[in-house]
């Protein structure tokens, strides 16, 4: 029999048109299914979806179509994250007013979405631009307002020169704009600010309740939130007389420390340039003054000071060791000292503070090692480089011998009893990295921040009769600027507590505000108020929520924030709005240069040759093109598949196999010409196979016969071992072992259906069932392909609603190993796996076990040794 090519290109939008048709992806209302939610971190509107996009996507629409197919009521939204100032920057440079610049990239990317036959309930959609989602965004910061929970101050801010914004602490990058590149300045203005500090304690401790989050990510947040635990110690000025003269009336300096046990190893103390004590000592010395006004120059964010050049300033003034009145250290301005963390004033331990090594050197002050590590001699502890480790107190008094914990307790036991005139001399204290969040913006394209300015009255919220605060449309980009600053007619307003005179609030929100609760909002997008409880209550948290790991800081944090602030003000019952996180790994692929050194894009670029001695071209003149190396896809070297050539060309379902097939998910895929054939090739033996499985096998609803043979059996095992196995792998995030079952199964069907004898003892009953198994696994990854080939199997159905099988346990049994798996020689948990897994596959699943994570604690696992069909012994 011969079967004609699978057709993507006719059958893919043919079967968008009918799942549309069916409503089959809207979510249903509450008819007491259990119910799951997941979500793909929505795009910004661009202008094109992009292959990491893809990714992204097609994972979480496996997991939808699983989902389903297994019972549950599923929502699976989308929206755009839609403010930002790529549209006003395409407004001045285009003149395209950002309204429609926004939604006319909405539009294309809409339709390419819909290209990749993701099961998105669109009646859902939202735009984070549109005034019917910013209308309830305001409502849900004047409740904050309210509740305490924003607050406006002056402060210091970083201030991007060239896109003229204020940036967040985490958008400045190395010292610079995230978006721009250009260098930061500090500026003080008056902001807005959200009271994320008030909840840097449960932040920090529910951690450890997401036990679905990736370690890392919970590791990289447990780092911004920055809990330490140290010591207030004041140090006494030892008097001065040409201060006293300036008028100095300051007696002490207090400094914050993590490390009190290394006290006796101090050689300096250092002050920010921020300080008042460094002001105070400039005002009779000019050339500190120029030092201070230096550092300010270069800024003091966390960033700027890390990669800049430690720099510092003797005042001249001393101050007086605590533990020995004799012992005078100087005091300096240091441009690696903040002021606002801690006290904005420090010891320096040059012996174990890599920072205060370098100064120390640079400044020729004493280094002295006071903590000797295990086995070293402290007699030959001249170090090269700052030791942090532990060890055993030395050169240090009553603390000599001490390990460095007790050494620590030691030292606050005593300072606390210690006075200094009026008090103890140390004070325990817990301090926080974490910062309230400034979310004010001098931009247009943003959500205005509802409240309105008075002289009489102050700061007067916008009354919700009048909400929402719509951004104006006749705005001018052709100044630099907020033109909000600059709209007469939109800023001035009557005040509506006294109707006086009063101006709008001319900031708008950070768009990191934007995307903080749009999870939520999808639970009710055509709500009145910020959600609906009960219905909030039915979807939230998140089951499983999938993005890409750049956003495990600022997005990730600001969501659990907003999600605890949205608690506290009674718009959800939840503290956490992501119970699942899969941060999915990039796209990436070769890049190519001319003899220019010019980047040349792979679809201008013909290959020839075999692995290792591959050649390339330019396709249009035959010039020799240079392969280099393996980056991710990105507009600047221009190795950029477009989604949209890739779905012409091959159909969507050869994308999406291809992405989820090449490696684990977490992992970088490595987009090459050769395997989206393959998986081509893959897509193509499916639909044979469903049509001849259709012309020998029994036809649907055939019985199961009574008599059974051996072949039979063996192709009964391997359809319900396929069928587990991706079960089982879509519940892990196994992608790529999924469809390692699913050609398993294939190459298992492909060799029944060679027999010439069908009609015997069930092989044909056995090829109709496993040829619907095959076509119901692929069914999550290859949704199009699954339909054409389920209808060919002689169904009216459609696959997206029919029940996901269950596996026959019977015929499991014999196929399926249990592993003992052993840490360092004891027994912690048991995995059962098919026979046939390599050890590669059981590594992988032993990897992720709860049990050897715990086992193991933060120690690195060496060697994973897999004795087939026996034991797995993890050694760490
Ligand atoms: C003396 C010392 C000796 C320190 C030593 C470290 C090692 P975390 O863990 O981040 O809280 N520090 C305190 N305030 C600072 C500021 N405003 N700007 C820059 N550095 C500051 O770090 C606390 C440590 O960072 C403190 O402990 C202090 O240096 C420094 F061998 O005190 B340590
Ligand atoms: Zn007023």
């Amino acid at each position: 029999m011969t079967t004609e090519r699978y057709n993507a290109r006719e059958a893919e939008p043919r079967w968008q048109a009918a799942w549309e048709e069916r409503k089959l992806f809207e979510t249903a209302a509450d008819d007491g299914r259990p119910s799951y939610y997941v979500l793909e971190m929505f795009p910004y509107p661009s202008g094109r979806i992009h292959m990491g996009h893809v990714r992204n996507y097609a994972m979480g629409d496996v997991v939808a179509r699983y989902k389903r197919a297994k019972g549950f009521s599923v929502l699976h939204p989308m929206g755009w994250d839609a403010f930002g100032l790529p549209a006003e920057n395409a407004a001045m440079e285009r003149h395209v007013h950002p309204k429609a610049w926004t939604y006319a990239n909405i539009a294309t990317m809409r339709e390419q979405l819909k290209a990749i036959g993701l099961s998105l309930d669109w009646s859902r959609e939202i735009a984070t631009c549109d005034p019917d989602y910013y209308a309830q965004q305001q409502k849900l910061f004047l409740d904050f307002l309210k509740a305490g929970l924003a607050y406006r101050r002056k402060s210091k801010v970083n201030w991007d020169p060239v896109d003229n914004t204020v940036l967040a602490n985490e958008q400045v990058i190395d010292g610079r704009g995230w978006r721009s590149g250009a260098e930061v300045e500090q500026r003080e203005l008056t902001q807005w600010f959200l009271k994320i500090t008030d909840f840097s304690e449960d932040l920090l401790a529910a951690l450890d309740d997401l036990p679905r989050w990736p370690e890392k990510v919970r590791t990289m947040q447990k780092n911004w939130i920055g809990r330490s635990e140290g010591l207030l110690v004041r140090f006494a000025l030892a008097p001065d007389a040409a201060h006293e003269a300036a008028g100095d009336a300051a007696t002490e300096v207090e400094v914050y420390t993590t490390r009190p046990d290394t006290l006796f190893g101090a050689s300096f103390v250092a002050l920010a340039a921020d300080h008042p004590l460094s002001a105070g000592a400039a005002k009779c010395d000019p050339k500190l003054a120029a030092f201070i006004e230096d550092c300010r120059r270069h800024g003091t964010s966390v960033a700027a000071l890390e990669t800049a050049e430690k720099k510092g300033y003797d005042t001249g003034l001393r101050v007086r060791h605590p533990f020995d009145p004799a012992w005078e250290l100087p005091v300096y301005v240091a441009n690696f000292v903040l002021m606002d963390y801690g006290t904005g004033a420090i010891f320096g331990c040059p012996a174990h503070d890599q920072r205060d090594y370098g100064f120390a050197s640079k400044y020729g002050l004493p280094i002295t090692a006071v903590v000797a590590p295990e086995g070293v001699d402290p007699a030959g502890l001249v170090a090269e480089a700052a030791y942090d480790g532990d060890g055993a107190m030395v050169n240090s008094r009553f603390l000599d011998g001490m390990t460095v914990d007790a050494a620590k307790e030691e030292v606050a036991r005593r300072l606390e009893t210690e006075t200094l005139d009026d008090g103890p001399v140390g004070a325990r204290k817990v301090n926080w990295r974490l910062r309230d969040w400034g979310i004010s913006r001098q931009r247009y394209w943003g959500c205005p921040i509802p409240v309105i300015h008075c002289e009489a009255c102050g700061v007067v919220p916008v009354p919700d009769d009048q909400l929402p605060v719509r951004l104006p449309e006749d705005v001018a980009f052709d100044r630099p600027g907020n033109p909000l600053d600059r709209h007469e007619g939109w800023r001035n307003v009557a005040c509506p507590s006294c109707g006086g005179k009063a101006v709008r609030e001319t900031d708008t929100m950070d768009t990191f505000v934007d995307s903080s609760w749009y999870f939520a909002r999808f639970t009710a997008p055509d709500a009145t108020t910020p959600t609906v409880r009960p219905v909030a209550d039915r979807w939230l948290p998140v089951d499983q929520y999938i993005g890409g790991v750049e956003h495990a800081i600022l997005h990730l944090l600001y969501a659990r924030f907003f999600t605890r602030a949205m608690n506290a003000t009674g718009h959800v019952g939840v503290k956490e709005p992501f119970a699942g996180l899969f941060t999915q790994g990039m796209v990436v692929h070769e890049t190519y240069r001319d003899s220019d050194g010019q980047w040349v894009a792979p679809a201008e670029v013909a290959i020839a040759g075999a692995e290792g001695s591959r050649s390339a071209t330019r396709i249009s003149d035959g010039s020799a093109v240079e392969i280099g190396s393996i980056e991710k896809m990105s507009k600047s070297k221009k190795n950029v598949v477009d989604p949209n050539d890739i779905i012409e060309t091959y159909g969507a379902d050869t994308a999406r196999w291809f992405m989820l097939s090449d490696s684990p998910p977490e992992r970088d895929v490595i987009w090459t010409e050769a395997g989206v054939e393959g998986a081509n090739r893959r897509v193509q033996r499916v639909w044979r196979l469903a049509n001849e499985a259709a012309a020998k096998g029994s036809p649907p609803g055939a019985p199961a016969p009574t008599e059974i043979s051996e072949a039979a059996t063996a192709l009964r095992r391997s359809a319900h071992a396929a069928l587990a196995r991706v079960g089982e792998g879509v519940e892990k995030f196994h992608f790529n072992t999924c469809i390692a079952a699913i050609n398993e199964l294939s190459n298992a069907l492909s060799q029944a259906l060679q027999s010439d004898d069908v009609a015997g003892e069930g092989l044909a009953f056995a090829i109709r069932e496993a040829a619907e198994i095959l076509v119901q696994i692929v069914a999550p990854f290859t949704p199009h392909l699954a339909e054409e080939a389920w209808a060919a199997l002689g169904h009216e159905t459609m696959v997206a609603e029919t029940r996901w099988p269950d596996a026959d346990l019977s015929l499991l049994a014999s196929d399926v190993v249990t592993y003992p798996v052993q840490v360092n020689g004891k027994k912690r948990d048991e995995i059962v796996v098919p026979r046939e897994a390599t050890a590669a596959t059981i590594e992988t699943i032993v990897r992720e076990l709860e049990a050897v994570a715990k086992a193991v604690g933060d120690k690195p696992i060496r060697k994973i040794i897999v004795v087939p069909q026996r034991i797995v012994n993890v050694v760490a």
